[in-house]
């Protein structure tokens, strides 16, 4: 257990791990597809917006089904699903998943499989980690932000260190990196590389549904259904607000310059991707 910490944290194999992650020996024994497409992220970064615009290119902007069926468009491979039941999935599979690089079938390195990874200012991912590490059932972090800034500096939060979950990933063959902070300042360009690197040569107008459909406001109505999943209520408590604020730079409410100094440094230090256009509002 993470001395310190409130939440339920531990690290196993080097890694912090959220308590409900716990057959991870499920999460490698499977045989990945070459039209499989696999969408990784350090929680919090942008993973459900990125995840519905995925689905919505691969299924020919069919928004009407993406309303129905929520929780089942992607395979989640963190909490540890039954081989068979990743088997059985038809073609082209789609799975996410925050776990680091080393819990994933090794045959995630292979160049024909597609993999996307999202990535965020970790000043605002921090944020939006610190409200849902509030309102977790069991576990929930009664630290004050800056505590969160030493777990993070620490490699203490869940799925870190960040550092090295991102570099892991972003080095993968055949990968498509989803800046946040693109997909809000330019998103017809970005959502016209993600289409294309799908192999959708995407109309303008459809880039311009996509935008439109999967807005803030657009998915903030989905708020309600995520949260009705049974499987959610035994984690989060009932006014845990999965679509907050969806903004970049609400960091400024929260980081003093002290802070926001160690983590410009550790980033600096640990991270081996050069990320400093993140921090740009
Ligand atoms: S999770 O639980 O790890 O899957 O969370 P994740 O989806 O990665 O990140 C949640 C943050 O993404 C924001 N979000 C959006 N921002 C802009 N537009 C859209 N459509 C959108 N959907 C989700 C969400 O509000 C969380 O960020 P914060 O800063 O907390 O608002």
């Amino acid at each position: 257990e993470v001395k310190g910490t409130k939440y339920g944290m531990k690290i196993r194999d080097g890694i912090c791990l959220p308590n409900g992650v716990i057959n991870l020996s499920y999460s490698k024994c499977f045989s990945l597809r070459d039209d499989d497409i696999l969408i990784s992220s350090f929680p919090k970064s942008g993973t459900t917006w990125t995840n519905e615009l995925v689905w919505l290119i691969i299924h020919n902007l069919d928004y009407e089904s993406s309303q129905k069926n929520v929780d089942k468009k992607f395979i989640w491979l963190d909490p540890g699903i039954p081989t068979k039941i990743i088997d059985d999935a038809n073609s082209p599979r789609l799975f996410k998943n925050h776990l680091p690089l080393q819990f994933l079938p090794n045959d995630i390195k292979s160049e024909k499989i597609k993999k996307i990874y999202v990535l965020r200012n970790p000043k605002d991912m921090l944020v939006s980690t610190f409200h849902f590490y509030k309102k977790l059932v069991k576990d929930e972090f009664t630290g004050e932000f800056k505590d969160l800034v030493d777990l993070f500096e620490e490699g203490k939060t869940w799925y870190g260190p960040w550092w090295s979950h991102v570099d892991s990933f972003v080095d993968l063959p055949n990968t498509f990196l989803v800046i946040y902070e693109d997909l809000i300042k330019k998103p017809n360009e970005t959502i016209k590389s993600l289409g294309e690197f799908l192999g959708k040569n995407l109309s303008d107008a459809e880039i311009e549904f996509l935008i439109e459909s999967t807005s803030f406001k657009k998915m903030k109505d989905s708020e309600n259904t995520l949260k009705n999943d049974p499987k959610h209520s035994s984690i989060f408590r009932s006014d845990l607000v999965f679509f907050r604020k969806g903004e970049i730079g609400d960091w400024k409410n929260y980081f003093d310059e002290e802070m926001s100094k160690r983590i410009e440094n550790v980033v600096e230090k640990k991270l081996k991707l050069k990320i400093n256009f993140i921090y740009e509002n």
